[in-house]
């Protein structure tokens, strides 16, 4: 065993710098008064390792694990004698497969649970949405004509399959990608066949001694992706839709202050979205209801936080928490009864901070245990078995409640639920339709670009202040925003997704929102519904007038607090599809490399778009503004 020393932090950072969501602020202040520690405790007693922040060591094998020196790069070789480049571009490659591997897992869980809906096999879930099921089936070339649902359903599960298991050939979305964009993807041979092949390859090919010329690990680096965000991801948000309905704009409530003192709270935190469903019938069944009512409370409230909650919250309207760096902080309240989490994003620090607080911490994915959590499993052919134990051990926690309760005060309301779709539809009608309404606006130069603002947060940065300061900046410069995952939490708890932050919108933008009572920023969901933005790109190339090819359009994205391996796939997926992609924190590549030139420049010589880094949110937002600008010049829609 070897003996690890507690963390301390050297000194008290002020709360005002590390995040500007009150609620955490004032969570964080009663942490320290109760002597909790959370992750923004274990990041101030961590430094993060320079080496690996510039992703200038390996371990790869057993000669080493070996550092090079990101002072002088080119200076000194593995033992191997893999050089930087070559060392870099596997790390890299790594990361974009286990987020790949991550949403595709999640796609393919939603895939089977789809399946076995379809084959009767599984009565709690039904399919929602007949016409999403008939037109993805279409744009995919099934057969729907005098069909029965159940034959259409099961071809298309028969068809999606083949984004994961199928060995040769292009995966079934591809269907859905810009001619141009997909022949520069042929030209290179970087089309996706199937997610598990992609992945499969990608860590073959970093083992020692494989492919050691990062301009060849690149273009497996891009199939990679591209098999998350046209394939896994994709997958998983289409057959969502399905499964509980396609979301539509809904008003909802954001951050801490959506506890409820007097109620049963329960907390649903991860990613899939079948946990959550489940456990909405279970907090409204009326047994439950009247054991909660014994128990002295009046009522059952759930709630939800990071990206299942994301999802619901779009979906369903449901109250969303707080994103990623909240998790901890709101069990600080003493009112979370019960948290149930599924997969990814779930850290292991929730279990002593739940601990301190009584609070029944439950994860039900057999991939995804917590060591010191209790395990209730969630079988998708009868999920309410374990989603009433959650809740009847969240009353019991209830009744015997031994600590003070302290909510935040703190709501914010924000409408959420913006499908592409959804945008088209509300745009049409006020506006010459020549093209689409959204086109007409872009081109007429009301609204200036769209910008994707997405990702994490992470306490390496002032939590939501970079994304707040990023889309401030956007919006004023009639720059329209798309929200996922725990950024558009961040917006939603600071009043921008609503109708009335038009005010902080430049002129044309505002005209726009005013004019069919939209807000500035919109919200469509989880991280996974970042492919509802390529949808929507492809949707602007397929209608006219910008361009033939993704990486035309005057548009940009950014993850300015990302942390996860998710994120970097995510990045890596929008560039190979063309792109621009900012992104802040920190970027695992040493500073004057070729595969840094090759990331940040090389990819949009190939027809890509380009990865982007700055920390600072002002300076993030003048760079997308600026490539926006000069996409808007080459189009020659610039006034
Ligand atoms: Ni998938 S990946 S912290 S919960 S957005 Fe939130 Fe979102 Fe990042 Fe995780
Ligand atoms: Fe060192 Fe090469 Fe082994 Fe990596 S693969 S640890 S660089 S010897």
């Amino acid at each position: 065993m070897v003996e690890k020393k507690a963390l301390k932090p050297k000194k008290e950072i002020e709360l005002k710098d590390l995040t500007i969501c009150d609620a955490t602020q004032q969570m964080l202040a009663k942490a320290r008064r109760d002597g909790v520690e959370t992750q923004f405790d274990r990041a101030a007693g961590m430094k993060a390792c320079p080496i690996g922040a510039d992703s200038a060591c390996c371990k790869h094998c057993f000669m080493g694990p070996c550092r090079l020196n990101a002072k002088d790069p080119y200076g000194k070789v593995g033992v191997c004698g893999a050089n930087i480049d070559a060392i870099q571009a596997r790390n890299f490659g790594r990361m974009v497969a286990t987020g790949t591997a991550c949403h595709n897992d999640h796609g393919m869980a939603m895939l089977d649970i789809f399946r076995d809906v379809v084959q009767g096999k599984i009565k709690d879930y039904r399919i929602k949405d007949v016409n999403k099921l008939v037109s993805i089936s279409k744009e995919i070339g099934i057969e729907t004509e005098d069909r029965s649902v159940q034959d259409i359903a099961m071809d298309l599960y028969h068809e999606l399959e083949k984004t994961y298991t199928q060995v040769e050939g292009e995966l079934p979305f591809a269907k859905r990608v810009p001619p141009k964009t997909l022949e520069m993807w042929r030209k290179h041979g970087i089309v996706p066949r199937g997610a598990m092949r992609e992945i499969m390859e990608m860590m073959s090919r970093t083992h020692i001694g494989m492919d050691q010329d990062h301009t060849n690990l690149i273009k497996q680096i891009c199939r990679t992706a591209l098999a998350d965000g046209w394939g896994g991801s994709m997958v998983a948000t289409e057959i969502s839709d399905i499964l509980f309905g396609t979301p539509s704009p809904v008003s909802v409530e954001v951050n801490m202050g959506v506890l409820k003192e007097d109620h049963v709270n329960v907390i649903v935190h991860g990613h899939e979205p079948n946990l959550f469903e489940s456990m909405l019938a279970s907090v409204n069944a009326p047994s439950l209801l009247e054991s909660a009512n014994e128990a002295g409370a009046k009522g059952i409230n759930l709630v939800g936080m990071c990206c299942s909650g994301a999802e619901v919250m779009s979906r369903h309207g449901i109250p969303h928490a707080g994103n990623f760096s909240s998790t901890e902080p709101i069990l600080v309240t003493g009112a979370v009864d019960a948290m149930a989490v599924d997969v990814q994003c779930i850290q292991q620090g929730l279990v002593k901070v739940a601990e301190c607080y009584e609070t029944e911490l439950i994860t039900t994915n057999p991939r995804c245990h917590l060591e010191g959590a209790t395990h209730i499993e969630l079988d998708e052919h009868n999920p309410q078995k374990c989603t009433d134990e959650i809740v009847i051990r969240a009353i019991s926690r209830f009744k015997n409640r031994k600590f003070p309760v302290e909510i935040p005060k703190k709501v914010g309301i924000g409408v959420h639920g913006f499908s592409h779709e959804y945008i088209n539809y509300m745009l049409g009608g006020s506006f010459r339709a020549s093209y689409t309404p959204l086109n007409e606006n872009i081109i007429n130069g009301r609204i200036r670009g769209v910008a994707g603002v997405v990702g994490c947060t992470n306490p390496r940065v002032k939590q939501d202040y970079v994304h707040v300061e990023l889309v401030r900046e956007l919006i004023k410069n009639d720059v329209l925003v798309v929200q996922t995952g725990c950024s558009q939490i961040a917006l939603a708890k600071a009043g921008l997704t609503s109708p009335e932050a038009a005010a902080l919108a430049g002129p044309g933008l505002a005209e726009v929102c005013e004019t069919v009572g939209m807000p500035p920023v919109l919200g469509l969901g989880s991280c996974v519904d970042n492919t509802r933005i390529l949808i929507a790109c492809s949707e602007m190339v397929r209608t006219g007038g910008l361009g033939d090819s993704i990486a035309d359009l005057p548009v940009a994205g950014a993850a300015p607090e990302y942390m996860s391996e998710k994120a970097i796939a995510i990045g890596q997926y929008f560039v190979a599809s063309g792109v621009y992609t900012v992104f802040g924190v920190t970027f695992p590549v040493t500073k004057g490399t070729n595969f840094e030139k090759l990331l940040f420049e090389g990819l949009e010589e190939m027809g890509m778009g380009k990865w982007g880094f700055n920390p600072d949110p002002h300076e993030m937002a003048r760079m997308m503004i600026a490539h926006i600008d000069k996409k808007r010049q080459a189009l020659g829609i610039d006034k």
